[in-house]
């Protein structure tokens, strides 16, 4: 893990989507970090140790989901499945398919394992899932302010984790995508899908993939933009932890209560003519229930004392 020793940020970017904005200064107590996203390897101790059984390897219960028709009630997650063909970018559902049997031994579904991928991070994994896992490691989860004051390395107020440009010098930073989402993946970084942690530079705090590979869970309730920038010095917020939980339900769904925590960085689907979340500012809403192949977490210990 590596110390982040705190202080005062410019949290969020007035530069890009609505939900980022405003910016709004910050102030978060020093804590320790893991310094990759939490890989299948230390999962794999986790359930040994532990026999946790994940959301997705659990069917899920009618009660839950009124109205669902019997047959979709299977144990599964969501799997990323690019189309053949250009597709309508606000349709995800024509690149996400709800697997059965895929979860984080079968990132692919039921046929596939992760062999060969101890060191990528661990996918297919609800909150739920990285709440247990942070517990019995003994660490917690980060809040989004926590994670994105990491995720800025001391570059207060960068585009980027590692600065202004997106690749300096044609130098891919992180595991995104390029090419045209989500149909054509030219894979210039090296990478179609998830990548080994620590496979592109660290940021300024020795903290690598925070930016792209994958999304990472954050404690707080997703709100739809941030609070307004404290008028003086005195009044800066310290250790923010995000909205009610009941403003963070999918204004679109009003008869769906499930609900939404912040996820950060992005990840390999970040593409530049889609969704330009591979930023320190960038957030996403996720349901507590849902997990996917580019969903994973990392943990944190507050305080300084060396964990
Ligand atoms: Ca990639
Ligand atoms: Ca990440």
């Amino acid at each position: 893990m590596a110390l982040i020793r705190g202080g005062t940020f410019r949290m969020g970017s007035d530069a890009h989507y609505a939900e980022e904005a405003p910016v709004h200064r910050v102030s978060v107590d020093a804590f320790w970090i893991d310094c990759t996203p939490v890989t299948n390897w230390q999962f794999k101790q986790f359930v040994k140790a532990t026999g946790h059984v994940t959301f997705a390897e659990i069917p899920p219960d009618p009660k839950d989901y009124p109205g669902a028709l019997p047959d979709m009630l299977y144990a599964g997650s969501l799997v990323f499945s690019p189309p053949s063909q250009r597709v309508d970018l606000r349709d995800w559902s024509q690149w996400w398919t709800f697997l059965k049997g895929a979860d984080w031994r079968h990132p692919f579904g039921p046929k596939s394992n992760i062999d060969g991928l101890d060191d990528h991070p661990v996918v297919h994994v609800a909150f739920a899932d990285a709440l247990a896992y942070a517990k019995w490691a003994g660490k917690e989860l980060p809040t989004e302010a926590e994670w994105e004051f990491a995720a800025r390395g001391g570059l207060d107020g960068a585009e980027f984790a590692w600065g202004d440009e997106l690749t300096p010098g044609g130098k891919h930073m992180a595991n995104t995508w390029q090419g045209e989402f989500p149909r054509q993946n030219t894979c210039e970084d090296g990478y179609e899908r998830t990548s080994p942690v620590g496979a592109f530079p660290p940021n300024g705090y020795g903290l690598y993939d925070m930016i792209g590979n994958v999304w990472e869970w954050t404690t707080d309730w997703y709100s739809s933009k941030h609070e307004a920038d404290a008028p003086k010095a005195c009044c800066i917020p310290e250790n923010p932890r995000g909205g009610p939980e009941g403003a963070s339900y999918d204004p679109r769904l009003p008869n769906i209560k499930i609900p939404r925590k912040v996820l950060k960085g992005g990840s390999h689907l970040c593409a530049p003519n889609y969704c330009r979340r591979y930023r320190p500012a960038a957030r996403h809403a996720e349901p507590v229930d849902t997990s996917t192949s580019h969903v994973g977490f990392r943990c944190i210990k507050r305080g300084r004392r060396t964990p």
